[in-house]
């Protein structure tokens, strides 16, 4: 039993030079990578979906999702610099809570990790579509959706994945410094939709402000409500969690990392805010609620075609960011999984040359690329809301279990008000996953059921191998 709950130990220096990962970025690295893996398809996609269950009340998903990741924002930050080593809500529920919490956590994050690179490439695929269409390129219909929505495979969705993990397995560096153009295209871009839809502001489109209410409920059997879309919104705001992974290549971690996190977490709440509301001014929320962009069909609607084409191409050039990240973020928590033993130990081969580990990046490409190539959009973004929602939550309860247990280990960040601010991330993120639909509450059950036969049997076959 106790074996169950037995805690890891960090020590960096005991690593084989081929296992540790090279220390290259610091934060002016990380605040890119951090908006990169925030601003994406929640803004750019989503914002329709959230608009459908909540009305004008979406405003309100936002900053209430916006508040609960701003809590674990910044319990991440304490907990991230206490455990700088790879390997995020995994690592340090580890190191914190034993093995069998961790594995959980871990498990939970391969959903988050996953699915938001397979729901980011999808959203992207529908851009992209739409992009070609606007300049005469058509794609065949069997090669541009998935089998779910009588395709065959989303073919562009699996060729960014393919790019992007090429890219990740030349280098950390070199991604992150390509990763930070890319990011200023997609937030200049936004900042040009603010600028010609803001004028257009109608305050009649907020009235009625919730026209279905505050707390979730179905209506015509989908959950509706403001809670019902922070649930789905919540999609929107994390990735800055995957700068927590980079802990172990940072310079500098106990000066970095908080910069890193809530430097681009505060960024991301004001803008998506300023962009939902010049949204919802600026067109009846039902008329953008549902398209696959409802971005450009809001400047369309206003005349504005050209800045509409534009927007468009940003989000095809700059959504690959979001991918780079989580991809990242992905292929290092396998790394470190393997590491400790939990995956097989092949793969946690660090190249030489690159400083990556290649083989990692590249078996998580192809997994996340089968999902992107064939599944749909909306259920992949809940589905790794709650994947997402367990990791913050175990995270809080680290920083907390941490300040009591060892309350003098001195710590190069403290979270301000942790006794307030830990319990109202895990209340917060408790309360968005009993928000998001039945069925992917079950799925997320299940998912963990399967997560712990797999436990199990890996560790019957571990103790048979283990020398008496
Ligand atoms: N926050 C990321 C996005 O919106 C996952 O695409």
């Amino acid at each position: 039993m106790n074996a169950l709950f037995h805690r890891k130990t960090v020590s960096l220096e005991a690593l084989h030079p081929d296992q540790r990962l090279k220390p290259t970025l610091s934060w002016w690295h990380l605040i890119p990578l951090g908006v990169g893996a925030i601003v994406g398809t929640g803004i750019y996609t989503l914002i329709g979906v959230g608009a459908n269950l909540a009305g004008p009340g979406v405003l309100l998903s936002f900053l209430i999702a916006g508040a609960v990741c701003a809590c674990a924002a910044l319990a991440y930050a304490e907990v991230a610099t206490m455990i700088p080593v790879s390997g995020s809500a995994y690592t340090y529920s580890y190191v914190v809570l034993g093995e069998i919490v961790a594995w959980i956590v871990g498990w939970s994050l391969i959903l988050e990790y996953s699915l938001v690179v397979s729901a980011v490439a999808v959203g992207w695929s529908g851009y992209a579509v739409g992009f070609l269409n606007a300049v005469g390129v058509h794609l065949p219909q069997a090669l541009s959706v998935g089998l779910y929505a009588g395709g065959l495979v989303n073919f562009p969705a699996v060729a960014v994945i393919a790019v992007v993990a090429g890219l990740l397995m030349l280098g950390t560096r070199e991604s992150a410094t390509i990763n930070a153009v890319l990011v200023a295209v997609k937030i200049i871009a936004l900042g040009l939709f603010v600028a010609v839809a803001g004028p257009r502001f109608n305050a009649a489109n907020f009235h009625p402000f919730m026209p279905y209410g505050f707390v979730g409920h179905d209506v015509a059997g989908t959950s509706h409500g403001v809670m019902a879309a922070a649930a789905i919104i919540f999609f929107a705001f994390y990735g800055f969690d995957a700068l927590s992974t980079a802990a172990e290549e940072t310079r500098n971690p106990g000066r970095d990392l908080p910069i890193g996190i809530i430097g681009s977490m505060l960024a991301c709440t004001a803008i998506y805010v300023t962009v939902a509301a010049v949204a919802v001014g600026a067109m009846p929320f039902g008329r953008f609620a549902n398209s696959p962009e409802p971005l450009a069909l809001i400047l369309r609607n206003l005349g504005q075609g050209w800045t509409a084409i534009a927007i468009g191409a940003a989000a095809v050039i700059a959504l690959p960011t979001v991918i780079l990240a989580f991809l990242y973020g992905q292929s290092r928590i396998f790394f470190v999984m393997a590491r400790d033993g939990l995956l097989p130990a092949s793969l946690a081969k660090v190249n030489p040359r690159t400083g990556t580990p290649i083989r990692m990046t590249l078996a998580t490409a192809v997994v996340v690329a089968i999902l992107a190539g064939l599944a749909p959009l909306d259920q992949i973004a809940s589905l790794a809301n709650a994947g997402t929602l367990a990791a913050f939550t175990a995270v809080s309860a680290c920083l907390l279990v941490l300040r009591r247990r060892s309350p003098d280990q001195p710590r190069i960040y403290r979270t301000p008000l942790a006794w307030i601010v830990g319990p109202l991330a895990i209340a917060g993120c408790l309360y968005l996953f009993w928000s998001l639909p039945l069925k992917t509450r079950l799925f997320f059950a299940a998912w963990n059921l399967i997560g712990l036969v797999c436990y199990f049997l890996w560790r019957s076959r571990r103790t048979e191998a283990a020398p008496s």
